[in-house]
């Protein structure tokens, strides 16, 4: 998740100051910081250090990452002529240094390594907005007033995401997850109609050139759409913390693993209580197999590393007590 690592102390210290898009092209760096949380917590995989608008920002569309803001593109996509902005990703060329980090990951790391990319609505939402949002107006606008170039546009940017995610397994990423955080601003009509079929074009093409490679697609807030996302090819949904998973199973039906989903704020609070809602994430994900421990989104900055610890050590301790082991 986003920022596993940002609360820890060896992280401050490596990373030092100015944009991560400057620490995401120095290889050796990444696999230092992509191992840090894997180290600290004893975690059961690793998710590959870089940002979502790293391939954007590769091919040249002028997006940088504010410490303490996020993505901030300097001349947000406002019209067709923008298009032209958004070139295909080379990623041999564009990004040889995520090639190269993980490449130095899958031959060190002791567990598997998730790669990323961003979902083709979140991407395409901080070209647009032209950084974070709160209500999505205008790539809103855009979605609902364009919708031929709206679909012109997402379509370039799974392109992208392809490309990436592709270059990422060739080097030997063990699984991907698709981080389409913000889609759940959006209809469950809506979405369908504007943001699933670009979503199920992007499996649908890992599944031809890495076929049994392990897919999450994962969003906040997305509790209406679980049943369109469990439909756009991916094996494991990710869910935040709003839907118990007992719930979650039941909206993304039978065949789809869940990943999720204890509040990350709930470890700001006391051990008792981060326990205690540990323990009924475990309890709501039941004893069905296909189910991947995690927080319901990223760390917050001010988590104290050691309720982690405690919360990975726990998961480990009774996560697996009662589950059916496939025959
Ligand atoms: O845990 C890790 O550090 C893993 C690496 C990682 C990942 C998986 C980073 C580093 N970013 C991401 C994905 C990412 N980036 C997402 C999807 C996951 C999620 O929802 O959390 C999103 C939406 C972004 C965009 C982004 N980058 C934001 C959010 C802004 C907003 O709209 O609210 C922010 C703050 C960033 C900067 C960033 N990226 C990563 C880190 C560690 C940071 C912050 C600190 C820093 O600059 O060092």
């Amino acid at each position: 998740m986003r920022q596993a690592g940002r609360s820890l102390p060896e992280y401050r210290a490596e990373r030092g100051a100015g944009s991560i898009l400057d620490a995401i092209a120095q290889p050796e760096l990444v696999a230092r910081l992509t191992r840090q949380p894997v180290t600290r917590y004893g975690t059961d995989a690793a998710i590959f250090f870089s940002d979502i608008v790293v391939p954007a920002a590769a091919i040249g569309f002028g997006v940088d990452v504010v410490p303490g803001v996020g993505p901030v593109v300097s001349r947000p996509f406002t019209s067709k002529d923008d298009l032209q902005r958004i070139r295909p990703l080379e990623p041999e060329i564009d990004t040889p240094y995520v090639i190269e980090a993980v490449r130095i990951l899958a031959e060190e790391l002791p567990v598997p390594l998730i790669g990323f990319a961003g979902g083709p609505f979140t991407v395409a939402s901080y070209l647009v907005e032209g950084g974070p949002s709160r209500n999505f107006t205008r790539v809103k606008a855009l979605m609902h007033g364009e919708p031929g170039l709206w679909h012109t546009l997402i379509d370039r940017l799974t392109d992208l995401a392809v490309a990436s995610l592709r270059s990422q397994l060739d080097a030997g990423a063990d699984a991907v997850q698709v981080f389409d955080s913000w889609a759940g601003i959006l209809t469950p009509r809506h979405y369908e109609e504007l943001v699933l079929p670009a979503t199920r074009r992007l499996f649908a093409e890992l599944a031809v050139s890495h076929p049994g490679t392990p897919t999450i697609l994962f969003g906040v807030g997305t509790g209406e759409l679980l049943p369109l996302m469990a439909s756009a090819g991916s094996g494991v949904v990710g869910v935040d913390w709003r839907v118990p998973l007992d719930d979650a199973r039941r909206r993304v039906g039978p065949g789809i693993a869940l990943q999720g989903n204890l509040d990350p704020a709930l470890c700001l609070s006391t051990w008792p209580v981060a326990a205690a809602e540990t323990r009924e994430v475990l309890l709501r994900a039941g004893t069905t197999p296909g189910f991947i421990f995690n927080l319901g989104h990223g760390v917050l900055p001010e988590t104290d590393p050691a309720i982690l610890e405690e919360v990975v050590r726990l998961v480990h301790a009774e996560g697996l007590a009662g589950v059916e082991t496939p025959t």
